[in-house]
């Protein structure tokens, strides 16, 4: 058990390491450290900064032992903004891929001798190992999301593989019966504290969308002036649409009675009718569901729609919990960098025929980013804590920049309603 343990946790540790420095390896030196959008950190910020987490975790926590205890401060996200990491004396490309590097060789000889069996909620199962594989996941997401601003237009990308999509067409929504759920988990071991404690959630009955909303339909929507209309949008949301000028989502030009698309990499298209509408933010979402007659579905519809079946089984993937294929969703490292058109991927369904919950976008949620009830901060209230409240809103289920270990029904990521850089679209709800 131990062994198999182990060495799971090394084939994870190898794999996060290999996605960043592939990510990254493509991108010349200067643009390592130069800031692409004050939005993010300079990429050679976020590379070293997974390396010091895990020096702080693995070496510090586990072993206590440090390696370069005074880069702390540098790269610790708290003391200072994005926007003022560029003038942060940071470790050059080199010396960072050389730190990162060294970090990993001590971790890897402490992991050959610590004992897993150990009974501190930090070891057990290999936790502490899962929040230092997924944190560095998540970093490379975000890496994902400032090279897309930065618009790299020559940044190669893999090629899009063909995906499985239903044979017969699919219907627009499905019914979610009401009834309890059990919502959160106890029993993953990976599972943040804030998926934490698996508790029982009534829910009237709701229709859900099958699918994320589409590009086609977002763009009916656009051209019916939803942009311009006031009562559509929620009084901040109004407020920041003007402010900020919006008019379509990011990455959309008007292209005549079209529209071109530039969100792969920089690269210019004209926009996919089938894809899910990506890099809308929570008050264009809102908006855009108001306008169709619908609403977004809150976090709990979601995640019953996702994980819960009618018999009363939770599922840690919408298909059930085996591990995440390409016929099953559109995840993370070997994505088609982009989302894949609604109706792929019938074989990941949820129980009740909901496709692409898992993968492609992230999909916002109607609720605010709260504590369950009985939350407990752990290991430290600087991941989910300091922010729950109602200035965030969650979003579900990962998108195609996401991997497999850093997302499950029960996971719960969060952003201001205002951001779209992210990979975030959505589907709609409406009461039954
Ligand atoms: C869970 C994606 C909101 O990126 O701010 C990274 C994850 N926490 N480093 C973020 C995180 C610390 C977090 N999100
Ligand atoms: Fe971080």
């Amino acid at each position: 058990m131990e062994l198999g343990l182990k060495e799971r946790i090394e084939h994870e540790l190898d794999g996060v390491r290999r996605r960043s420095l592939e990510l990254l390896d493509p991108v010349p030196p200067d643009e390592l450290v130069r800031q692409h959008s004050p939005l993010m950190s300079p990429l050679v910020w976020d590379l070293a900064h997974v390396g010091n987490y895990e020096e702080q975790w693995l070496l510090g926590s586990v072993a206590s032992t440090r390696l370069a205890p005074h880069l702390d401060g540098v790269y610790d996200a708290f003391l200072h903004a994005r926007r003022d990491r560029p003038a942060l004396a940071l470790l050059g490309p080199a010396e960072a891929r050389r730190y990162v590097g060294d970090v990993r060789g001590r971790v890897l000889d402490v992991l050959d001798r610590v004992d897993l069996d150990d009974t501190t909620a930090l070891l057990d199962r290999g936790f502490v190992y899962g929040i230092v594989v997924q944190h560095e996941q998540q970093h490379d997401e975000t890496m994902t999301a400032a090279i897309q601003l930065w618009g790299a237009d020559d940044y190669p990308l893999s090629q899009p593989w063909p995906v499985p999509v239903s044979a017969k067409p699919l219907p627009a929504e499905v019914v979610v019966p009401g009834g309890p759920f059990v919502m959160g988990t106890d029993m993953e071991p990976w599972a943040y504290d804030n998926e934490r404690p698996a508790h029982t959630v009534d829910l009237l009955p709701f229709w859900i969308d099958t699918t994320p909303v589409t590009n086609k339909a977002f763009a009916a929507f656009v051209s019916d002036g939803g942009y311009d209309d006031a009562r559509l949008w929620v009084q901040a949301g109004w407020a920041w649409r003007q402010e900020a000028e919006l008019r379509h989502p990011q990455f959309w030009a008007p292209d005549g009675a079209g529209w071109w698309v530039r969100d792969r990499f920089g690269r210019v298209e004209t926009l996919p009718p089938d894809e899910p509408v990506q890099h809308v933010c929570w008050y264009e979402a809102a908006a855009y569901a108001r306008w169709a007659g619908r609403r977004l579905p809150s976090e709990a519809e979601w995640e019953k729609a996702a994980s819960w079946g009618s018999d009363g089984v939770k599922r840690r993937f919408p298909w059930g919990n085996a591990a995440p294929a390409p016929v099953r969703a559109n995840l993370a490292p070997a994505s088609r960098f982009g989302p894949a058109s609604a109706g792929s991927f019938p074989a990941g369904a949820s129980p009740w025929g909901c496709q692409q919950m898992v993968g492609d976008v992230w999909e916002w949620t109607a609720s605010d980013f709260l504590p369950y009830p009985g939350f407990r901060a752990f290991p430290y209230r600087e991941y989910s804590e300091v922010f729950f409240g109602s200035e965030y809103k969650v979003l579900r289920g990962g998108s195609w920049a996401t991997h497999p270990s850093a997302v499950r029904t029960t996971f719960r990521n969060w952003d201001f309603p205002i951001r779209r850089h992210i990979f975030a679209g959505f589907r709609c709800a409406r009461d039954a």
